[in-house]
Protein backbone atom coordinates (compact mmCIF):
# COMPACT_ATOMS: atom_id res chain seq x y z
CA UNK A 1 0.00 0.00 0.00
CA UNK A 2 0.81 3.09 -0.49
CA UNK A 3 2.44 4.38 3.01
CA UNK A 4 5.12 7.81 3.22
CA UNK A 5 5.39 7.17 6.85
CA UNK A 6 8.94 8.04 8.63
CA UNK A 7 9.80 9.66 5.02
CA UNK A 8 10.96 13.62 4.87
CA UNK A 9 9.24 15.59 2.60
CA UNK A 10 10.29 19.11 1.29
CA UNK A 11 7.44 21.13 -1.00
CA UNK A 12 7.61 23.64 -3.03
CA UNK A 13 5.13 26.25 -4.62
CA UNK A 14 2.27 26.76 -2.34
CA UNK A 15 0.90 30.14 -2.66
CA UNK A 16 -2.99 29.69 -1.66
CA UNK A 17 -5.59 27.00 -1.53
CA UNK A 18 -5.51 26.46 -5.37
CA UNK A 19 -1.53 25.78 -5.69
CA UNK A 20 -1.11 22.17 -7.35
CA UNK A 21 1.33 21.67 -4.65
CA UNK A 22 -1.44 22.29 -1.92
CA UNK A 23 -3.25 19.31 -3.20
CA UNK A 24 0.22 17.45 -3.66
CA UNK A 25 1.08 18.36 0.55
CA UNK A 26 -2.16 17.10 1.51
CA UNK A 27 -2.37 14.30 -0.35
CA UNK A 28 1.61 13.12 1.07
CA UNK A 29 0.35 14.16 4.59
CA UNK A 30 -2.46 11.43 4.26
CA UNK A 31 0.18 9.01 3.32
CA UNK A 32 2.18 9.70 6.11
CA UNK A 33 4.60 11.75 5.29
CA UNK A 34 6.52 14.63 7.70
CA UNK A 35 6.44 17.78 5.93
CA UNK A 36 8.71 20.49 5.29
CA UNK A 37 6.74 23.81 3.22
CA UNK A 38 8.57 26.18 1.91
CA UNK A 39 7.11 29.72 0.73
CA UNK A 40 8.28 32.90 -1.44
CA UNK A 41 8.64 35.80 1.01
CA UNK A 42 7.26 38.90 0.01
CA UNK A 43 8.14 42.39 1.76
CA UNK A 44 4.77 42.19 4.21
CA UNK A 45 5.07 39.06 5.14
CA UNK A 46 1.83 38.14 3.89
CA UNK A 47 2.10 35.21 2.40
CA UNK A 48 4.38 33.54 5.03
CA UNK A 49 1.27 34.32 6.84
CA UNK A 50 -1.40 33.09 4.54
CA UNK A 51 0.59 29.96 3.63
CA UNK A 52 1.17 29.17 7.39
CA UNK A 53 -2.45 29.16 8.28
CA UNK A 54 -3.48 26.90 5.44
CA UNK A 55 -0.99 24.67 5.84
CA UNK A 56 -1.29 24.35 9.32
CA UNK A 57 -3.82 21.26 9.58
CA UNK A 58 -0.85 19.33 8.08
CA UNK A 59 1.39 19.91 11.03
CA UNK A 60 4.45 20.80 8.67
CA UNK A 61 7.75 20.34 11.12
CA UNK A 62 9.52 23.28 9.40
CA UNK A 63 8.34 26.21 7.40
CA UNK A 64 10.54 27.77 5.43
CA UNK A 65 11.02 31.05 3.09
CA UNK A 66 12.34 29.86 0.11
CA UNK A 67 13.27 32.06 -3.53
CA UNK A 68 14.82 29.98 -5.77
CA UNK A 69 16.29 33.41 -6.80
CA UNK A 70 18.38 33.75 -3.55
CA UNK A 71 21.26 31.76 -3.23
CA UNK A 72 21.57 32.11 0.66
CA UNK A 73 17.72 31.11 0.76
CA UNK A 74 18.02 27.94 -1.31
CA UNK A 75 21.57 26.93 1.29
CA UNK A 76 20.08 27.58 4.38
CA UNK A 77 16.64 25.78 3.47
CA UNK A 78 18.67 22.46 3.15
CA UNK A 79 21.21 23.57 5.75
CA UNK A 80 17.79 23.54 8.12
CA UNK A 81 16.94 20.45 6.67
CA UNK A 82 20.61 18.57 7.30
CA UNK A 83 20.26 19.98 11.03
CA UNK A 84 16.69 19.39 12.01
CA UNK A 85 15.93 16.22 9.95
CA UNK A 86 19.19 14.83 9.24
CA UNK A 87 18.07 13.43 5.96
CA UNK A 88 15.85 13.81 2.71
CA UNK A 89 13.51 11.52 1.17
CA UNK A 90 11.23 13.65 -1.03
CA UNK A 91 11.21 17.28 -3.04
CA UNK A 92 8.45 18.35 -4.74
CA UNK A 93 9.27 21.43 -6.89
CA UNK A 94 6.37 22.81 -7.80
CA UNK A 95 6.89 26.16 -9.46
CA UNK A 96 7.11 28.45 -12.18
CA UNK A 97 7.06 32.13 -13.18
CA UNK A 98 7.90 34.05 -17.09
CA UNK A 99 6.60 37.84 -16.99
CA UNK A 100 3.25 38.68 -17.84
CA UNK A 101 4.39 39.88 -21.07
CA UNK A 102 6.11 36.71 -22.48
CA UNK A 103 3.09 34.91 -21.84
CA UNK A 104 0.86 36.78 -24.97
CA UNK A 105 2.07 37.73 -27.97
CA UNK A 106 4.58 36.47 -30.98
CA UNK A 107 7.16 34.39 -29.43
CA UNK A 108 9.76 36.19 -31.22
CA UNK A 109 9.86 39.18 -29.70
CA UNK A 110 10.84 37.61 -26.18
CA UNK A 111 13.20 39.58 -24.46
CA UNK A 112 16.98 38.12 -23.32
CA UNK A 113 15.77 39.21 -19.76
CA UNK A 114 12.41 37.52 -20.17
CA UNK A 115 13.65 34.45 -21.64
CA UNK A 116 16.50 34.72 -18.69
CA UNK A 117 13.67 34.87 -16.00
CA UNK A 118 11.21 32.13 -16.98
CA UNK A 119 14.10 29.75 -17.40
CA UNK A 120 15.94 30.64 -14.21
CA UNK A 121 13.04 30.44 -11.79
CA UNK A 122 11.19 27.66 -13.95
CA UNK A 123 14.16 25.14 -15.23
CA UNK A 124 17.10 26.12 -13.45
CA UNK A 125 15.62 25.97 -9.84
CA UNK A 126 15.13 21.80 -10.11
CA UNK A 127 18.58 21.47 -11.18
CA UNK A 128 20.10 23.36 -8.14
CA UNK A 129 17.14 22.24 -5.53
CA UNK A 130 18.08 19.30 -6.62
CA UNK A 131 21.84 19.47 -6.58
CA UNK A 132 21.47 20.47 -2.83
CA UNK A 133 18.80 17.24 -2.23
CA UNK A 134 21.10 15.48 -3.36
CA UNK A 135 23.83 14.80 -0.70
CA UNK A 136 21.00 14.74 2.20
CA UNK A 137 19.41 12.04 0.34
CA UNK A 138 21.29 9.32 1.87
CA UNK A 139 18.54 5.96 1.49
CA UNK A 140 17.58 7.19 -1.97
CA UNK A 141 15.07 9.38 -2.77
CA UNK A 142 12.09 11.19 -4.85
CA UNK A 143 12.45 14.04 -7.02
CA UNK A 144 8.95 15.30 -8.70
CA UNK A 145 8.23 18.16 -11.10
CA UNK A 146 5.20 19.94 -12.47
CA UNK A 147 5.44 20.61 -16.44
CA UNK A 148 2.75 20.71 -18.86
CA UNK A 149 1.98 19.98 -22.73
CA UNK A 150 3.18 23.24 -24.08
CA UNK A 151 6.47 21.80 -23.88
CA UNK A 152 6.03 19.19 -26.29
CA UNK A 153 3.21 21.13 -28.75
CA UNK A 154 2.87 24.73 -29.68
CA UNK A 155 0.19 25.87 -27.23
CA UNK A 156 -0.92 29.66 -28.05
CA UNK A 157 0.59 32.12 -25.74
CA UNK A 158 2.53 29.08 -23.47
CA UNK A 159 5.39 30.82 -25.17
CA UNK A 160 8.51 30.87 -23.32
CA UNK A 161 7.25 28.85 -20.42
CA UNK A 162 7.20 26.13 -23.23
CA UNK A 163 10.89 26.55 -23.78
CA UNK A 164 11.19 26.17 -20.40
CA UNK A 165 8.98 23.21 -19.52
CA UNK A 166 11.31 21.24 -22.31
CA UNK A 167 14.52 22.29 -20.64
CA UNK A 168 12.71 21.24 -17.43
CA UNK A 169 11.59 18.08 -18.99
CA UNK A 170 15.36 17.59 -20.26
CA UNK A 171 16.80 18.07 -16.81
CA UNK A 172 14.50 15.50 -15.24
CA UNK A 173 16.39 12.88 -17.84
CA UNK A 174 20.06 14.23 -16.85
CA UNK A 175 19.31 14.03 -13.30
CA UNK A 176 17.74 11.14 -13.50
CA UNK A 177 20.49 9.33 -14.90
CA UNK A 178 22.85 11.13 -12.83
CA UNK A 179 21.38 9.96 -9.63
CA UNK A 180 20.17 6.71 -10.24
CA UNK A 181 23.29 4.91 -8.62
CA UNK A 182 22.31 6.50 -5.26
CA UNK A 183 18.72 5.26 -5.89
CA UNK A 184 17.00 8.56 -5.91
CA UNK A 185 14.67 8.94 -8.78
CA UNK A 186 13.25 12.05 -10.86
CA UNK A 187 10.43 12.61 -12.73
CA UNK A 188 8.06 14.85 -13.91
CA UNK A 189 4.34 15.34 -13.77
CA UNK A 190 2.70 16.94 -16.61
CA UNK A 191 -0.55 18.07 -15.79
CA UNK A 192 -3.86 19.20 -17.67
CA UNK A 193 -5.20 22.86 -17.12
CA UNK A 194 -5.99 23.49 -13.40
CA UNK A 195 -7.35 27.03 -12.58
CA UNK A 196 -4.55 28.17 -10.02
CA UNK A 197 -3.08 31.93 -8.89
CA UNK A 198 -0.54 31.10 -12.14
CA UNK A 199 -2.94 30.01 -14.36
CA UNK A 200 -5.95 32.28 -14.28
CA UNK A 201 -3.95 35.29 -14.68
CA UNK A 202 -3.63 34.20 -18.07
CA UNK A 203 -6.01 35.01 -20.42
CA UNK A 204 -8.00 32.81 -22.25
CA UNK A 205 -7.51 29.78 -19.48
CA UNK A 206 -11.33 29.47 -19.00
CA UNK A 207 -12.07 28.71 -22.95
CA UNK A 208 -8.46 26.61 -22.84
CA UNK A 209 -10.63 23.99 -20.01
CA UNK A 210 -13.83 23.81 -21.70
CA UNK A 211 -11.91 22.70 -24.44
CA UNK A 212 -10.20 19.81 -22.94
CA UNK A 213 -13.60 18.70 -21.41
CA UNK A 214 -14.80 17.94 -24.72
CA UNK A 215 -11.71 16.89 -26.16
CA UNK A 216 -9.73 14.51 -23.39
CA UNK A 217 -11.34 11.05 -23.48
CA UNK A 218 -12.68 11.50 -19.81
CA UNK A 219 -14.62 14.36 -20.97
CA UNK A 220 -13.07 16.64 -17.94
CA UNK A 221 -10.06 18.28 -16.68
CA UNK A 222 -8.03 17.09 -13.57
CA UNK A 223 -8.06 18.01 -10.04
CA UNK A 224 -5.22 19.07 -7.99
CA UNK A 225 -5.42 16.22 -5.60
CA UNK A 226 -5.56 13.51 -8.79
CA UNK A 227 -2.42 15.44 -9.31
CA UNK A 228 -1.65 14.88 -5.64
CA UNK A 229 -2.43 11.31 -5.97
CA UNK A 230 -0.36 10.90 -8.78
CA UNK A 231 2.67 12.44 -7.05
CA UNK A 232 2.20 10.48 -3.55
CA UNK A 233 2.51 7.03 -6.00
CA UNK A 234 6.00 8.66 -7.51
CA UNK A 235 7.56 9.59 -3.98
CA UNK A 236 6.68 5.89 -2.75
CA UNK A 237 7.97 2.52 -3.24
CA UNK A 238 4.95 1.58 -5.60
CA UNK A 239 6.84 3.62 -8.52
CA UNK A 240 10.37 2.35 -7.31
CA UNK A 241 10.61 0.98 -11.22
CA UNK A 242 10.13 4.91 -12.10
CA UNK A 243 12.48 7.35 -12.89
CA UNK A 244 13.10 9.79 -15.71
CA UNK A 245 9.82 9.90 -17.14
CA UNK A 246 7.06 12.40 -17.56
CA UNK A 247 3.50 11.07 -16.60
CA UNK A 248 0.73 12.49 -18.47
CA UNK A 249 -2.19 13.49 -15.46
CA UNK A 250 -4.83 15.49 -18.12
CA UNK A 251 -7.93 13.35 -18.71
CA UNK A 252 -6.16 11.64 -21.88
CA UNK A 253 -5.98 14.72 -23.57
CA UNK A 254 -2.42 14.52 -24.57
CA UNK A 255 -3.14 11.15 -26.40
CA UNK A 256 -5.75 13.14 -29.12
CA UNK A 257 -5.34 14.02 -32.66
CA UNK A 258 -8.11 16.47 -32.62
P1 LIG B 1 0.55 28.58 -8.31
O1 LIG B 1 0.56 30.02 -8.64
O2 LIG B 1 -0.33 28.13 -7.22
O3 LIG B 1 2.02 28.05 -7.99
C1 LIG B 1 3.17 28.63 -8.54
C2 LIG B 1 4.14 28.78 -7.39
O4 LIG B 1 5.40 29.27 -7.86
C3 LIG B 1 3.65 29.79 -6.33
O5 LIG B 1 3.56 29.16 -5.09
C4 LIG B 1 4.74 30.84 -6.33
O6 LIG B 1 4.99 31.35 -5.05
C5 LIG B 1 5.93 30.01 -6.81
N1 LIG B 1 7.05 30.84 -7.27
C6 LIG B 1 7.07 31.75 -8.29
N2 LIG B 1 8.29 32.32 -8.35
C7 LIG B 1 9.04 31.76 -7.35
C8 LIG B 1 10.37 31.97 -6.88
N3 LIG B 1 11.19 32.87 -7.45
N4 LIG B 1 10.82 31.22 -5.84
C9 LIG B 1 10.00 30.33 -5.23
N5 LIG B 1 8.73 30.09 -5.62
C10 LIG B 1 8.26 30.82 -6.67
O7 LIG B 1 0.21 27.83 -9.68
P2 LIG B 1 0.22 26.28 -10.10
O8 LIG B 1 -0.60 26.23 -11.31
O9 LIG B 1 -0.12 25.43 -8.93
O10 LIG B 1 1.75 26.03 -10.53
C11 LIG B 1 2.57 25.02 -9.97
C12 LIG B 1 3.33 24.27 -11.04
O11 LIG B 1 2.42 23.51 -11.83
C13 LIG B 1 4.11 25.13 -12.02
O12 LIG B 1 5.34 24.51 -12.32
C14 LIG B 1 3.23 25.13 -13.25
O13 LIG B 1 3.98 25.35 -14.42
C15 LIG B 1 2.72 23.71 -13.19
N6 LIG B 1 1.53 23.41 -13.99
C16 LIG B 1 0.38 24.13 -13.83
C17 LIG B 1 -0.74 23.81 -14.60
C18 LIG B 1 -2.03 24.60 -14.45
O14 LIG B 1 -2.85 24.56 -15.36
N7 LIG B 1 -2.26 25.28 -13.36
C19 LIG B 1 -0.68 22.76 -15.52
C20 LIG B 1 0.50 22.04 -15.65
C21 LIG B 1 1.60 22.38 -14.88
O1 LIG C 1 2.72 26.65 -16.23
C1 LIG C 1 1.65 27.24 -16.16
C2 LIG C 1 1.59 28.64 -15.57
C3 LIG C 1 2.83 29.40 -15.89
C4 LIG C 1 2.87 30.84 -15.52
C5 LIG C 1 1.76 31.67 -15.38
C6 LIG C 1 1.93 33.01 -15.08
C7 LIG C 1 0.78 33.98 -14.99
C8 LIG C 1 1.10 35.19 -14.15
C9 LIG C 1 4.11 31.39 -15.35
N1 LIG C 1 4.30 32.70 -15.06
C10 LIG C 1 3.23 33.51 -14.93
N2 LIG C 1 3.46 34.83 -14.67
C11 LIG C 1 2.48 35.70 -14.35
O2 LIG C 1 2.71 36.91 -14.17
N3 LIG C 1 0.53 26.63 -16.66
C12 LIG C 1 0.64 25.33 -17.27
C13 LIG C 1 -0.81 27.26 -16.67
C14 LIG C 1 -0.96 27.92 -17.99
O3 LIG C 1 -0.33 29.08 -18.26
C15 LIG C 1 -0.61 29.40 -19.57
C16 LIG C 1 -1.42 28.41 -20.13
C17 LIG C 1 -1.64 27.44 -19.12
C18 LIG C 1 -2.41 26.18 -19.25
C19 LIG C 1 -0.20 30.49 -20.32
C20 LIG C 1 -0.61 30.63 -21.63
C21 LIG C 1 -1.41 29.64 -22.20
C22 LIG C 1 -1.83 28.53 -21.46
Amino acid sequence: MLNLTGKNALVTGIANNRSIAWGIAQQLHQAGANLGITYLPDEKGKMEKKVAELVEPLNPSLFLPCDVQNDEQIHSTFDTIRDKWGKLDILVHCLAFANKDDLSGDFSQTTRAGFNTALQISTYSLVQLSGAAKPLMTEGGSIVTLTYLGSIRAIPNYNIMGVAKAGLEASVRYLAAEMGPQNIRVNAISAGPIRTLASSAVGGILDMIHHVEEVAPLRRTVTQLEVGNTAAFLCSDLSTGITGQVIYVDAGYEIMGM
